[in-house]
């Protein structure tokens, strides 16, 4: 998978030569290049935005910057992810889907965000998904795009030392829709907490069964919009 990033920040996207991510580029299983897009813009003060049309606070980024932009990178295969609180809600569905993408583009707004006939022209010509990764407003895009190429990052086959790992998790393949169980190691008592007996025990059958109740219970209590009506 290559994927190229958009921002006026591009040293706010340095820790994905980091961890999880910066592994998976050394062990060239992704290809990431961050851009910046004032190389795009051609005049003397390098503008990237400007006032919105029928008022208002704050700056509008320009088309024709971020147009420019797109079509030095745009390829057959590209998907364009914009980053934005206006978005649908990003998820671990959507990580999945994207998860077997040859090219995402990720274009980084700030100020009140991109002049939407970027996205709408785009849209003519290639996949666009405006995407929100919370109900909570950022300053800008960039550090959506670290959560999200993350959680894509982490779902590439060979990324995961443990790909049961990615299975297990909440939201993961092996109880969809419930929050991962608590996990223990040791010491079997720790300031006189006790590790949950069952853990001990060496069944196999019990210890699953234990897991999924504490999953259902931890959803219920934490994350009840997560459970069907009927169990809520
Ligand atoms: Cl994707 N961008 C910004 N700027 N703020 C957000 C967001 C994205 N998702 C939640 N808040």
């Amino acid at each position: 998978m290559r994927i190229d990033v958009l921002t006026i920040f591009p040293e706010y996207l340095a820790p994905l030569r980091e961890s999880l991510v910066g592994k998976a580029i050394t062990d060239s299983l992704i290809g990431v290049r961050v851009h910046d897009l004032r190389d795009f813009t051609t005049d003397r003060h390098r503008t990237v935005d400007d006032s919105p049309y029928g008022g208002g606070p704050g700056m509008v980024m320009k088309a024709d910057v971020w147009g420019a932009a797109l079509d030095s990178l745009a390829t057959p295969d590209t998907i364009l992810i914009v980053p934005t609180p206006a978005g649908r809600p990003f998820s671990q569905q959507l990580a999945q889907q994207l998860s077997i993408a040859h090219h995402l583009v990720f274009a980084c707004g700030r100020y009140e965000g991109i002049d939407q006939r970027v996205a709408d022209e785009a849209a003519t010509r290639m996949p666009v998904l405006e995407l929100s990764i919370g109900d909570y407003v950022l300053a800008g895009g960039e550090v959506a795009v670290l959560v999200m190429v993350e959680a894509i990052a982490r779902l590439i086959p060979g990324v995961l030392g443990n790909p049961e790992s990615a299975v297990q998790d909440s939201f993961g393949a092996a109880s969809p829709g419930l929050l991962e169980h608590p996990s223990y190691t040791r010491p079997v008592n720790y300031r006189g907490h006790e590790v949950p007996a069952v853990l001990l025990s060496g069944n196999h059958a019990e210890i699953a069964r234990w897991r999924h109740s504490q999953s259902v219970e931890r959803t219920r209590e934490r994350r009840p919009d997560l459970l069907p009506d009927t169990e809520n």
